[in-house]
């Protein structure tokens, strides 16, 4: 058996495409713009672990895609960058004092190899890295845009702090109330930080999540997070003062039943509030209820804590007095900050008020009795005067029309979203460009000092007093106003690594302009992105902000779409198999033996284990090194393994039986060549119909990002040829055309000793005639008296006179029909002829 000899025609390949610069794309001005294309990976984070297996996962199918659309006249975009700035290689130079840069571009060079080897497409003139001066003097340059129009702004209110982080976070990084990073839970903490506006773009935000062909899914995670909420703002009188508690509700129909109120433990009326003889209980509730996360404090299951302010406020509509308390699970930053509690309708307010006994008033018709749970779905009003008999919707539009007749109240909306709090107190990021002058206040670094420089520094060790390392070197941190010239300091805050990766993908467009980060022609030329593939992880994180950013851009009309990302898709996720035993504990991989198919065993104990699917862990030892897959089967294996494993967007786990099974798919297709002779013939028939068949569906499935299905069809198509023995040049021609986005080193190879001597990437894709990929001949029945006595293959659709007339001449049929009397005549177009006799 002849070996395949993927190393050599893979490296040589690589180093044609670079020598030739195959992928290198021009905004050739010619190409109408409905025949460009821009397609985009999510750019990885250096890290150094190298590339993992779901990175060539999404890089392989936008590789086959752009590889397909340039075979069928497109002109394509497909860069690759690095997403440099960032925590790991900040938190390594702490623990070896290797500096940041050093780390990250040893990683990026890595990275960069281990990408290249994959042999995909990418115009590498185009590459970026976040952490270069060229690139991060832009994102400064976008932050003092921002900042130019007032959605920039500095803030002392409590941010999220992760301790081992030493760094502020943004709600979005917060996940169940941990650091999203590293875990650690998330505390409240005081300290001064640069937030950004993207509250002002909520409603846009969402609005346009319908102009965009994404995922449902991740629409759905975005428009949550945003949380766009229509209700009621009420004021309420508080008893004794004339101060007005302005609450928010979705519920302005069971006013009838607010029996109390809540304001949160950072309400500004809280002082005022407090009646004397409940300050201390105040103050030590405000001390405990700080310590405590969001998620602490608004956790269902919590027991509910509160205590009385010793106020009471009057209920607008029936002017009864109700008691005000102070309790953190109604937060600050929802709202306004306080609620009217209606117990018999509200879990919460429920638990609470059965607590501490406060009354719980029915106003909806309950199918429970409200004293011993709350009833939380419609039903007829009651208890409510003008409301009674009123279903809710009914009921909330009566109410808010009373209200706003009577100036207590307006309809009001509300958002789950939070301004972004955007500034970090690390050190490995893009500094943020202002100094702080006495006299000016806060100024922008003027657009000809940028980039505003990231100095180095000797120690890496974040304060954890809220400053970054940078507030330590004074040198850098004294400046002069760029106003008046005087005596200033620079922030020392961060941006967080989301900066970078907002923008990233205009910078690919134009990314050697020192004028403008980038220009309006290049920009028009491309923009919106049309695939966008990547991880789900992104869903309301990056995707969010880089949405965010495009829009204020879009505003500034610096870009020319409202959304950047047309199109997008989410790579399912590639696990592992895992090994379990009884008790569900997992056994690392190497200490697993196959004692016959299917059948795992621990090697210690003899326990029979069953098989899972796990996320990849170096823990359970079943990590996969692409390095490893790649120099023992080659990169096109590999590209084609990852494509064949199942569709795109689910998860699948990786078996390199199945890798093998694909190894030894190209070693055939290469022998194929080898050993058959290629003539200048037509194919026969049958083949030929195979062949359309196959470039129908190959062309289709390519299109939709169906790979997995592309590939049985070329498959099905090589199994034919095995059965003959020369292979017409047209059918050896068109199979490599099919594989050349799939395997594209192998395919180059084979087209190359086809005699070609220019790149298979620039060749044209096959096309196929539409007679032949449908099935012309069908198999017709002839039947006696209903039995099959025999059958033909015959043309579709043949006339009803024809086939009887040929089921009389069938031989077979003769001796049934000799003698006997035709009764009966049936015919089935394209099915079966039924002659019926006596
Ligand atoms: C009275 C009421 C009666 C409410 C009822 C609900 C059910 P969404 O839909 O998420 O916007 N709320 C308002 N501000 C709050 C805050 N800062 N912290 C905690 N809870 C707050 O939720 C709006 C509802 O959440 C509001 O409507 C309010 O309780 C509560 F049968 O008012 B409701
Ligand atoms: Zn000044």
């Amino acid at each position: 058996m002849s070996k395949y000899p993927f190393h050599e025609i893979e490296t040589k390949w690589q180093r044609y495409w670079d020598e030739h610069q195959s992928f290198a794309v021009t905004e050739d001005p010619s190409i109408p713009k409905e025949k460009r294309a821009y397609v985009l990976d999510m750019f990885p984070y250096p890290s150094g672990a190298g590339l993992h297996v779901g990175h060539p996962e999404g890089y392989t199918a936008t590789d086959i895609y752009c590889r397909f659309l340039r075979m069928n006249g497109y002109n394509v975009l497909h860069p690759m960058g690095f997403d440099s700035f960032g925590l790991p290689a900040e938190n390594y130079a702490i623990k070896t004092g290797t500096p940041p840069r050093a780390t990250t571009e040893k990683n990026i060079e890595n990275f960069r190899k281990q990408i290249k080897s994959l042999g995909f497409s990418y115009d590498w003139n185009r590459e970026i890295s976040t952490h270069s001066s060229d690139y991060y003097r832009w994102t400064q340059w976008i932050f003092i845009q921002l900042f130019n129009k007032g959605l920039a702004y500095e803030s002392h209110t409590p941010i999220n702090w992760c301790e081992a982080c030493k760094t502020g976070l943004a709600n979005e990084e917060v996940k169940e109330g941990k650091c999203e990073r590293c875990g650690t839970t998330v505390v409240r903490k005081n300290i001064r930080q640069w937030v950004l506006k993207i509250t002002e773009y909520a409603d846009k935000l969402l609005a346009d999540l319908d102009s965009v062909d994404w995922p449902e899914s991740v629409k759905l995670m975005q428009r949550n997070w945003i949380g766009r909420s229509e209700g009621a703002s009420v004021l309420f009188k508080i008893d004794g003062s004339n101060e007005h508690l302005e609450v928010y509700t979705t519920r302005a129909d069971t006013l009838f039943g607010a029996t109390y109120m809540v304001v949160a433990p950072e309400h500004p009326l809280v002082a005022q509030l407090t009646k004397t003889g409940q300050k201390e209980a105040v103050e030590a509730y405000l001390e405990a209820s700080a310590r405590k996360s969001d998620l602490e404090r608004t956790d269902l299951a919590k027991d509910k804590t509160g205590v009385f302010s010793g106020s009471y406020a009057i209920n607008p509509v029936n002017n009864k007095r109700i008691p005000i308390w102070i309790a953190d699970y109604v937060l600050i930053s929802y709202g306004t900050g306080a609620i009217m509690a209606v117990p018999a309708h509200d879990t919460r307010d429920w638990e609470f008020a059965k607590k501490f006994e406060l009354p719980i008033i029915e106003v909806l018709k309950s199918e429970v009795d409200v004293q011993n749970q709350a009833w939380t779905e419609d039903g007829v009003h009651v208890n409510s005067d003008f409301l009674d008999g009123l279903n809710k919707e009914d009921a909330i539009n009566a109410m808010l029309a009373w209200l706003e007749k009577h100036k207590l109240g307006s309809k009001a909306v509300n958002y789950k979203l939070r301004d972004w709090i955007f500034s970090r107190q690390r050190y490995w990021g893009e500094p943020i460009p202002l100094v702080h002058c006495p006299t000016c206040g806060t100024v922008a670094v003027p657009e000809d000092q940028l980039p505003l420089l990231l100095p180095e520094v000797s120690s890496y060790e974040p304060s954890g007093t809220g400053e970054s390392p940078l507030a330590k070197i004074d040198e850098w941190v004294n400046c002069s106003c760029p106003v008046c010239g005087g005596k200033a300091k620079r922030e020392t805050n961060t941006m967080p690594q989301w900066a970078g990766s907002c923008w990233y993908y205009l910078r690919y467009l134009d990314p050697n302009n020192t004028k403008q980060f980038v220009s309006a022609e290049k920009e028009a030329y491309w923009m919106p992105v049309d695939l966008y593939v990547g991880g789900a992880e992104h869903a309301v994180l990056h995707l969010l902000y880089a949405r965010f950013w495009h829009k204020v851009l879009f505003d500034l009309g610096l870009v020319s779409t409202p959304e950047p990302f047309k199109r997008l898709i989410n790579q399912g996720m590639i696990t592992s198999y895992a090994f379990q035993r009884k008790d569900k504990s997992l056994v690392p991989t190497d200490m697993v033996e196959e004692k016959e198919t299917d059948v795992f065993v621990e090697k210690a104990t003899g326990e029979v284990l069953e098989r899972v699917i796990a996320k990849m862990s170096k823990s359970l030892k079943n990590v996969i090194n692409p390095d490893e897959i790649i120099s023992e089967y080659g990169a096109d294996s590999m590209r084609m393994y990852e494509m064949f494993m199942g569709p795109l967007e689910v998860s699948k786990p990786w078996a390199t039986t199945g890798l093998v099974g694909v190894y030894r798919f190209l070693d055939r297709i290469y022998r194929l060549f080898e050993e058959r002779v290629i003539v200048d013939e037509e194919p026969s028939d049958e083949l030929n119909r195979t062949l359309h068949k196959t470039i129908k569906k190959v062309t289709w499935d390519t299109n939709t990002l169906n790979f997995n299905t592309a590939i049985s069809q070329m498959m099905v198509l090589v199994n034919e040829l095995y059965k003959i023995d020369v292979l017409p040049k047209v059918v050896a021609e068109t199979l490599v055309k099919l594989l050349g986005p799939y395997v594209p080193h192998l395919a180059e190879e084979l087209w190359e000793r086809l005699g070609h001597s220019t790149s298979l990437s620039t060749a044209a894709w096959p096309q196929f005639v539409e007679e032949l990929t449908v099935d012309n001949q069908i198999e017709m029945v002839f039947q006696i008296n209903g039995k099959v006595r025999s059958k033909t293959t015959v043309p579709k659709g043949l006339g009803k006179d024809e086939v009887l007339a040929m089921a009389k001449r069938d031989e077979k049929l003769a001796s049934w029909l000799e003698g006997k009397t035709i009764v009966k005549e049936i015919v089935v177009v394209d099915k079966l002829v039924n002659i019926v006799v006596k």
